[in-house]
């Protein structure tokens, strides 16, 4: 008798091995059998990502190989984003996200990014490697909400001038902060000045709630 895995785990393993045509179809596979989609992000391509990760450390991935599992992820993302985000359209706020500059890592923000358009917010992604001027100038254009990510303990460090940046500009009393990415924590979002920091795609959603809340005083 044979065996099939589950489709989360399959779906893990094709990332892994870099194959995206068999991503977005595990991706579709698994959503037709009633997966949840929240499922195949966690189980299988997060899960992925964490993986490849330590596998980058140990030395056993190179570059090359983070790529094409990135590739494969964006390709099962693709498939799963309208089944993240299809709940009812009332905008929840604006918020204006994006990797902070000389930092090339966007799948994390993605994911954010989807999952607050899924929650009604209004979500103006500004890309990778954004200059804390790129920040200020979304902020000048009504975000409520100004999100920063990153993944490099180099770049990290450039979150704490886009905070300065809004302070300059004279919007930081009318614009909120939030910060996340990998090696960013409370304490190091609490010591640049920034007003909340999630370590995950869900918990962004409900600080981004809080935030707004407090940048539209009713
Ligand atoms: Co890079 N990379 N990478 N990489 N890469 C890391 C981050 C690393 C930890 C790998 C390792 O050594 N174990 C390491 C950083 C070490 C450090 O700084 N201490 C690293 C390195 C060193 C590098 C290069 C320097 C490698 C080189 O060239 N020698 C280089 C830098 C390029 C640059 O940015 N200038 C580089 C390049 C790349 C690729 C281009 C190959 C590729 C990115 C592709 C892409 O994004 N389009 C890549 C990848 C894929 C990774 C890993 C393996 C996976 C990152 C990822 O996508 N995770 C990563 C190892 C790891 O993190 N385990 C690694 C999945 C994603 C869903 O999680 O991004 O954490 P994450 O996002 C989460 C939360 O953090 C949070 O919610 C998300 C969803 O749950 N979150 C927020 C994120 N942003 C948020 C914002 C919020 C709130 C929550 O509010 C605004």
């Amino acid at each position: 008798m044979t065996t099939t895995l589950p489709c989360e785990y399959r779906l893990r393993q094709a990332v892994l091995d870099g194959n995206a045509s068999e991503a977005a179809s595990l991706a579709a596979e698994g959503l037709a059998s009633g997966v949840p989609p929240l499922t195949l992000l966690d189980e299988g391509l997060i899960a992925a990502m964490g993986e490849a990760g330590r596998l980058f450390e140990a030395g056993e991935f190179f570059v090359p190989e983070l790529l094409v599992s990135a590739r494969a992820m964006k390709a099962a993302m693709t498939v799963l984003e309208p089944r993240l985000a299809d709940q009812p359209r009332q905008s929840a706020g604006r918020i204006a996200i994006g990797t902070v500059a000389g930092d090339l890592h966007d799948i994390g923000k993605n994911l954010v990014a989807t999952m607050l358009r899924g929650a009604g917010f209004d979500v103006d992604d500004l890309g990778v490697d954004v200059t804390p001027g790129q920040f200020v100038a979304a902020a000048r254009a009504g975000a409520d909400v100004i999100g920063i990510s990153s993944l490099l303990t180099t770049t990290m460090v450039s979150m704490r001038a886009v905070v300065q940046a809004l302070e300059e500009a004279g919007l930081r009393d009318r614009v909120k902060v939030m910060v996340g990415g990998a090696p960013v924590t409370t304490e190091y979002a609490n010591a640049i000045g920034a007003d909340g920091f999630s370590d995950n795609a869900g918990g962004a959603v409900t600080l981004a709630r809080r935030l707004t809340a407090m940048a539209r005083p009713s």
